[in-house]
């Protein structure tokens, strides 16, 4: 039996940290060399502590949030509504910033600590405390839009002589039917599928319809963030199935997106729905309606990536995701070992919380911004 106690933060500190990724990533709404993530920690009156990662963008071209916002609201409310405050679930320490509105990014990271906080207490592991039924993922890997065509299929051998299961290419008007082409026709048996970032509108259906031929697992978020009836026009349009992303904040616009049919997969990211509760949330209402889903990543350091394969450990995750491995992304990553693929597998953390050992000496190596909230602010 588990037995809750109440508990408390004390202290909490905010780590802004940047790293270089070990290539750009365009998309058709951003182009990024950097990642820059906030990292939260929380600390009890003990010595108890628990990690999250805020994995926002440095700019607002994939959803409105950015680190600075994310630093405003977890600086200035977030963290001031969470210090001296006694909870014994998730869901309480949710509700005690429950009055924010939106910020799900800035949310998630907050929350992120807190299930890393009772993981470490308890001795479990993420993925236990969620009920996750695999120890060991199927992964795929999420390929940003290149200069040229040679460039592209070099990246796509790359990864699948690596092993991985699946690959996602970016795709935007004038960057889709001829790579989809090539990598398909060099590829012919390659799970595959496309992430349109928003790039078309009601226009393109004639273009988009002609991704139909190419068997793609799916096609992520063709049309606007805020526009779940237009997608439910298309996917009627489309014989392959759409899957929504920036659409989707939570449960409820999920339920909203599936009676509408305006998409027949769902991609679960912790931080876009504001948490891994809200994750589990979307993850057991598609679950129950035979929906698959999978994990969409934002590029997270080692320790949001730890947080995407506990999630993605539960079973409705029956698709490969963008839960690749540190060295997809990083020369060094701030956890020690990094995160391993091997053959197209990931393994599930195992070690209490998250389960990763960060490295201090390079988070403060990559520090950009550090900050302290222990209550006497107020
Ligand atoms: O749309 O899924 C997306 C990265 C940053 C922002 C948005 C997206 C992505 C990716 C890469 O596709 C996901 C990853 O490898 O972490
Ligand atoms: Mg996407």
């Amino acid at each position: 039996m588990i037995v809750f106690e109440p508990m408390k933060i004390e202290r909490i500190e905010l780590h802004r940290v940047q790293l270089p990724l070990v290539r750009p990533f365009r998309t058709s709404s951003a182009y990024r060399t950097h990642i820059e993530h906030i990292l939260v920690r929380l600390m009890d009156a003990d010595g108890a502590e628990g990690w999250g990662e805020i994995a926002t963008a440095v700019d607002p071209f994939y959803n409105s949030e950015t680190t600075e916002t994310a630093w405003h609201m977890a600086h200035d409310f977030l963290g001031p509504m969470v210090v001296g405050q006694v909870w014994e679930t998730i869901g309480e320490f949710r509700n005690l910033y429950g009055r924010v509105k939106g910020n799900r990014f800035a949310k998630s990271g907050m929350e992120m600590a807190a299930w890393d906080f009772i993981g470490r207490k308890r001795g479990q592991s993420l993925s236990k405390m969620l009920g996750g039924t695999r120890t060991e993922l199927e992964v795929g890997v999420s390929l940003g839009i290149e200069a040229d065509l040679g460039a592209l299929l070099f990246e796509v051998e790359k990864y699948v002589a690596e092993g991985y299961r699946r690959v996602k290419l970016k795709i935007a008007p004038g960057w889709d039917l001829v790579p989809v082409t090539a990598v398909r026709s060099k590829f012919p048996d390659l799970p595959l599928q496309v992430d349109a970032n928003s790039a078309y509108s009601l226009a393109d259906v004639d273009h988009l319809q002609r991704l139909d031929e190419f068997q793609l697992l799916l096609i992520e978020q063709p049309l606007a963030d805020d526009d779940i009836v237009d997608h439910a026009w298309l996917q009627q349009r489309l014989r392959t199935p759409i899957c929504l992303d920036e659409s989707l904040h939570h449960v409820g616009d999920v339920r909203k997106a599936l009676e509408m049919q305006s998409c027949r997969v769902v991609n679960i990211k912790v931080s876009r729905v504001g948490g891994i509760l809200e994750s589990k949330a979307v993850h057991d209402y598609c679950l129950g309606r035979q929906i698959p889903v999978w994990c969409g990543g934002m590029h997270e350091f080692g320790l949001g990536r730890a947080a995407n394969l506990a999630i993605a450990s539960l079973e409705g995750f029956v698709l490969p995701g963008d839960t690749s491995g540190s060295d997809k992304y990083w020369k060094q990553d701030l956890i020690d070992p990094p995160v391993r693929v091997s053959h197209g597998l990931a393994q599930v953390p195992v070690g209490p919380g998250l389960g990763v050992n960060l490295r201090m000496d390079r988070i403060e190596a990559g520090r950009r911004g550090f900050a302290v909230i222990d209550g006497r602010q107020k």
